[in-house]
């Protein structure tokens, strides 16, 4: 593992940057990237942020969003270093997995099944790589504003269920106490990244609640979305945020899988575990992984197979 100080002096060496991020981005991914960008630019970098996939509309609201540029497999990218944030793997990457030919690179995550792919590989037990990456600004001493610390708030937000996970310490409060004195808008953030629903999302949670099943035995609380329940809705992949948290909120839940049905035969996996349970063994099954209480997977088996191989590892 490298130290801040060795990343610093790789980052100070480089010309031209490019920070990029996992394939879908959640907010953790944005806002760390996004913070990290905007941080680097106000240190006298010349850096983009660029990603395979667009930011979820539920980020829209940050300043300095418009900065995410699109991944063009038929540009070439001259940067000398690339800075990959929450990204496990570097299949995970998508398209942008190519900046890293012939360039320095850097990995900063907090996934335990983080492979190390980059030259320098900052990975840490943590709740979010936002944290991370504020730990890193602060070690470093960049300057910080308030337009970093709602990026950075917005990771915290959604890598810790807005401070509701275990992944909470004491430094994550003050991290989040820091921000708030840089000005950042709590509730407003709250308010537009995690309490703003599309009209799709709203359904398709109700219709994953009214036909959720639940197995006594492994105490597992399930659903399958199927492409047809999407398409019903004219629903996106970002209009099933949170359903999986919500199917672990059955009292006699331990554990809980939320299926979806991206394209015809690929399927996408997310587990949540209240206790003991460890989903990222059960999400490495699916060539998966994550955390110790969320993971998850992409599969080419059926639903039906799926939901049979978990409830036989459970
Ligand atoms: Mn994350």
């Amino acid at each position: 593992m490298n130290s801040f100080q060795e990343i610093k002096e790789q980052i100070d060496n480089s010309k031209s940057i490019i920070v990029t991020a996992h394939i879908n981005p959640d907010g953790d991914a944005i806002g760390a990237g996004l913070a990290m960008t905007l941080a680097l630019k106000k240190y006298g970098k010349d850096v983009r942020f660029v990603l395979q996939d667009k930011n979820p509309d539920t980020t829209n609201f940050l300043q300095g969003i418009e900065l995410v540029e699109k991944y063009d497999k038929n540009k070439s990218y001259e940067n000398d270093l690339t800075i990959c944030v929450d990204c496990a793997t570097k299949e995970r990457l998508g398209e942008t997995q190519s900046l890293l030919e012939n360039k320095k690179s850097i990995n900063f995550d907090h996934h335990i099944s983080n492979t190390l792919y980059a030259d320098l590989n900052c990975v840490k037990n943590i709740s979010s790589t936002s944290e991370l990456v504020y730990n890193f600004l602060k070690d470093s001493d960049m300057e910080l504003d308030k337009s970093i610390g709602e990026a950075l708030y917005t990771g915290l937000v959604n890598d810790t269920g807005n401070f509701q996970h275990d992944n909470v310490t004491e430094n994550t409060f003050k991290m989040a106490a820091d921000l708030k004195k840089l000005g950042i808008k709590n509730s407003k953030i709250v308010r537009e990244f995690m309490n703003t629903k599309t009209l799709a999302a709203i359904k398709l949670m109700g219709k994953a609640m009214f036909d959720m099943k639940f197995d006594e035995n492994k105490k597992l609380a399930y659903y399958f979305m199927t492409r047809e329940d999407l398409d019903m809705y004219n629903g996106r992949k970002e209009d099933t945020e949170g359903i999986v948290e919500k199917l672990l909120s059955l009292d006699k839940a331990e554990v809980s899988l939320f299926l979806r049905e991206d394209t015809k035969g690929v399927i996408k996996g997310s587990m949540r575990s209240k206790h003991d349970i460890d989903v990222n063994k059960i999400a490495a099954i699916f060539n998966g992984g994550g955390h110790t209480k969320a993971a998850g997977f992409t599969s080419n088996f059926t639903g039906d197979k799926i939901i049979e191989i978990v409830l036989e590892n459970l």
